[in-house]
């Protein structure tokens, strides 16, 4: 379904002077309020063709009606929330999840909804039924040449999809590890996957970039290959200049300082993006700053000063991108809400006072650091939001107007209540 103009614009009319009231207020504490919509609208975050179903768990999945069956129905879900937001204008598919039979037709079909592709996911997690061989012990680090083989083939395969979609990136998350001590050699391991990753860096074209994708534990539970950002820079490294290290929020353990991550992979060159989600115990999928906002405040502030001391473009510079799936929410509400967080946590981080931090930092001036940034970190900053979205031609409340639209009835109806979306 689409959402016609005209109902964007009634709804915009409705909230107008309420807006307005409330963007006056807090634009009268912002020095240069300006240059932070301009930044909010430049900020793009892709979404996951894998998150507009309803994920479930290994007890159990439910359906939540209207889902997406097909990789056109997922584009015009990205389509609509695209609408709603005008902040998540690209699309990352997962291969084979969702293989882009036509590629021409499918880049004309998501650029009428103003879409272009993100990095594309290669997924030897998994066995196909067509396969030769089993990943059940791992892929690119298997003890077996042709099982590695066929998992380098296959990420040379997707790297060729995404260039005909245009994408610039292959992610590559590895589930490979082990689940009992004694199991693997772990040296061997890494090294059998450093020796694969090397034949897939040999086919990737030259503006690409290959993200590797870390995670402590989850399927295996004794060791993961790569399962830390210490093996993903080892590896980025090893694999030269097109290799970067991805981090996804949930793929840390409990109380991990995110930010101290960022702030030394960015300052290496060697940060390749995200994969945005929160995570309470082991979770890897929950909705983004749900759960902890002002960590994700606290990375946004080391990614904008470290951005800024090295003139980077914060939009385009690395990739931003949503890594979730939900087994109680409507899915685009969903990824509408964690759309806001980012972008609340980044309008925070626009706001802190660099240089009164540099000063504090230099005087070892504790309580003045803290109070800086917790200045911004509790600030209001959604009317600025609401502010760059109505600027740019989207919604000034876009959860509100999805559910004023009735819109997830429409899609019930236009795709029935038992549809399930392929992928996790
Ligand atoms: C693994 C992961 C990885 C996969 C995605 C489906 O937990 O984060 O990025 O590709 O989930
Ligand atoms: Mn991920
Ligand atoms: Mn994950």
């Amino acid at each position: 379904m689409e959402l016609g103009k005209h109902l964007i614009e009634e709804h915009n009319q409705s909230l107008l002077n309420t807006h307005k009231r409330k963007f006056d207020f807090v634009a009268e504490g912002v020095s240069d309020v300006e240059g932070v919509i301009k930044k909010l609208i430049d900020f793009q975050i892709a979404i996951p063709s894998w998150a507009l179903g309803t994920g479930g768990t290994r007890f159990g999945r439910f359906s939540g009606g209207g889902e997406p069956r097909s990789l056109e129905e997922k584009i015009a879900d990205v389509g609509l929330i695209h609408a709603l937001n005008k902040s998540s204008n690209s699309i990352s598919l997962h291969i084979p999840w969702d293989i882009p039979e036509n590629a021409t037709e499918i880049k004309a079909y998501a650029s009428h909804f103003g879409l272009h592709f993100d990095a594309v996911n290669s997924n030897t997690f998994q066995d196909q039924p067509s396969q030769a061989h089993s990943y059940k012990y791992g892929s690119l680090h298997h003890v077996d040449k042709a099982v590695r083989q066929q998992a380098i083939e296959h990420n040379i395969e997707v790297i060729k999809y995404g260039a005909e979609l245009d994408s610039k990136a292959l992610s590559v998350w590895l589930s490979d590890g082990s689940n009992f001590p004694g199991q693997l050699n772990m040296r061997g391991a890494f090294e059998r996957t450093l020796d694969s990753l090397q034949h897939i860096y040999e086919a990737l074209p030259n503006d690409w970039k290959v993200w590797v994708e870390y995670k402590p534990y989850e399927p295996n539970f004794y060791s993961t290959t790569i399962g830390d950002w210490g093996q993903s820079y080892l590896l980025s490294s090893k694999l030269g200049e097109k290799a970067q290290t991805l981090v996804d929020l949930g793929h840390h353990l409990g109380s991990t300082n995110i930010e101290q991550i960022v702030s030394l992979l960015l300052m290496e060159g060697k940060l390749a993006g995200f994969h945005f989600n929160d995570s309470k115990y082991g979770d890897d999928d929950l909705t983004v700053g749900s759960i902890n906002p002002y960590q994700l405040f606290l990375i946004f502030n080391e990614l904008v000063e470290g951005m800024d001391a090295r003139g980077m473009n914060h939009a385009t510079a690395i990739g931003w991108m949503i890594d979730a799936s939900h087994n109680v929410k409507d899915p685009i509400e969903d990824l509408l809400q964690s759309v806001e967080a980012i972008k609340i946590a980044y309008a925070q981080a626009l706001l802190v006072d660099q240089p009164a931090l540099v000063q504090a930092q230099q005087d070892n001036d504790v309580v003045q650091a803290q109070e800086i940034l917790q200045q911004a970190y509790r600030t209001d900053v959604r009317p600025i939001l609401a502010e760059a979205r109505l600027r740019a031609g989207g919604a000034i409340q876009p959860l509100a107007l999805f559910r004023g639209t009735a819109a997830r009835n429409q899609l019930i109806q236009e795709r029935g209540l038992k549809a399930v979306s392929t992928g996790l």
